[in-house]
């Protein structure tokens, strides 16, 4: 672990109360795990932006009688197989189902392909989920 610094913050008192209630109903111990956490939320997200490396989970709902859907999922992950590092397919209910795929690569290469596999037709709601790689963290 790096060597801590201490730094100073100057902002009005209502802001801090407003943090400080926020912070304590998510369950930090403390502002500084809370400010460490946000300053690296902010890194990640430059990350994402930049198309740099990450990892990610995209999940899926969708609908199980739409014909080739299933397959055409499938395939578009053989073609991006680079950058697909596992995915699991869970038959939820008679009509749905759940797939998560586990994803890394540039983070434009990640974006593009969430955007093509949530566009197809009978996949009713999805969200991708992208993470540094912790590897600049
Ligand atoms: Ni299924």
């Amino acid at each position: 672990m790096a060597d801590l610094v201490r730094t100073g913050v100057s902002l009005e008192q209502d802001l801090l109360e407003k943090f400080d209630r926020l912070i304590a109903k998510r369950g930090y111990q403390n502002r500084s795990e809370a400010i460490r956490d946000m300053i690296r939320d902010m890194l990640v997200n430059e990350e994402v932006n930049s198309n740099k490396p990450v990892v990610a989970t995209l999940s899926m709902i969708y609908d199980h009688h739409r014909p080739e859907l299933s397959s055409k999922l499938t395939e578009a992950q053989h073609h991006h197989h680079d950058n697909v590092l596992a995915a699991t397919h869970v038959h939820l209910d008679r009509d749905n189902c759940f797939e998560v795929v586990i994803m890394k690569g540039p983070a434009g290469e990640v974006q593009h392909m969430a955007d093509h596999m949530l566009s197809l037709k009978g996949v009713k709601h999805g969200k991708l989920v992208m993470t540094s790689t912790g590897a600049d963290l």
